[in-house]
C-alpha cells in the first residue's frame, strides 16, 4: 500500500511533468510557424439506373432510382447520404436514364425553371460530358490499335439546362435537390440529353457550411400514381431520402 505521503510525492511529479510538458507544446506551438491548412475535399458519386422494379400494393412498374457509389465499387442506398460540413464536396452523378422532362417542379403540373438551375453549387454551374448536340466529350482519332489519340473534352459548362423544342421538355432527367425545410440548400439538375441510346455524366462541387440533417429529393415528376409523384418519388432511396451533414 502507497503511503499518504509517496502518494502526494507521486501526484506532485505527475503534475510538474505534465505541466512541462504543456509548457514545451506551448514553447513549440508559438515558435514553429504556421502550417498552410489544406483545403479539406471529398466526393460523392450518385448513379441513376431508369429500370429497378418498383412494386407495392397498387404498383408495379420499373422506376429509376439514385444510388450511392461505394468505394468498393457496389451500389448502395441513397436513403440516407452522409456528407461532412465545410468540405469541398465533388459530386458526380452518372445518369443512364435520358428523356427530357417536360414538366419541373414541386408537383405533376408545375414548370419551375429554378429547378433546371444548378443552385448553392460552386459559381452556380455544372459540367456536362457526353455526346450532346452543344459539346462533343471525347474523340477517337488513328485506326490502329498502336496509333489511337484520345482528345478529352472539358465538359460543357452550364448555368441551367435549357428546353428542347424538338422533344418539348427541359433537358433533365432526374435533379439532386437539397431542402432546408422548403428552401433549395442545392439543386443539381441531371442532363437528359439527345443521345438515343440516354446517359450523361453531370459533376459540380459544393460545400455545407452547416450541420444537421435535410432531405433531398428529386423535382422531375418521374414516379408513379400522383401526377408523377407516387412510387419512386415518394420513397427513400429511390427519388428521395435525408442527407446528414456531420
Ligand atoms: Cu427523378
Amino acid at each position: 500500500m502507497v503511503s499518504e505521503k509517496a502518494l502526494y510525492a507521486i501526484i506532485a511529479a505527475v503534475v510538474l511533468i505534465g505541466g512541462v510538458g504543456i509548457g514545451i507544446g506551448y514553447y513549440h506551438a508559438i515558435t514553429t510557424a504556421p502550417v498552410p491548412v489544406t483545403q479539406k475535399e471529398t466526393s460523392l458519386t450518385l448513379v441513376i439506373t431508369p429500370n429497378n422494379y418498383f412494386k407495392n400494393a397498387t404498383i408495379s412498374h420499373r422506376q429509376p432510382a439514385f444510388y450511392v457509389l461505394e468505394p468498393n465499387g457496389t451500389l448502395g442506398s441513397s436513403a440516407k447520404i452522409v456528407l461532412p460540413s465545410h468540405t469541398l464536396i465533388s459530386l458526380t452523378i452518372i445518369d443512364y436514364d435520358s428523356g427530357v422532362a417536360t414538366n419541373i417542379g414541386p408537383n405533376g403540373t408545375a414548370n419551375v425553371t429554378s429547378y433546371t438551375n444548378f443552385t448553392g453549387t460552386v459559381g452556380n454551374v455544372g459540367y456536362v460530358y457526353n455526346g450532346t448536340a452543344q459539346y462533343v466529350n471525347g474523340t477517337l482519332s488513328g485506326n490502329s490499335t498502336n496509333n489511337i489519340t484520345i482528345s478529352h473534352g472539358a465538359g460543357w459548362k452550364v448555368h441551367h439546362m435549357p428546353w428542347n423544342s424538338t422533344f418539348g421538355g427541359w433537358e433533365v432527367t432526374h435533379t439532386f435537390t437539397i431542402l432546408n425545410g422548403t428552401q433549395i440548400m442545392l439543386n443539381v439538375p441531371s442532363w437528359a440529353g439527345n443521345n438515343p441510346n440516354g446517359g450523361g455524366v453531370t459533376h459540380t462541387s459544393f460545400y455545407i457550411n452547416q450541420t444537421g440533417t435535410f432531405s433531398w429529393q428529386c423535382f422531375v415528376p418521374c414516379g408513379n400514381e400522383l401526377d408523377g409523384w407516387g412510387g419512386a418519388m415518394a420513397t427513400p432511396g429511390w427519388m428521395m431520402g435525408v442527407v446528414q451533414v456531420d
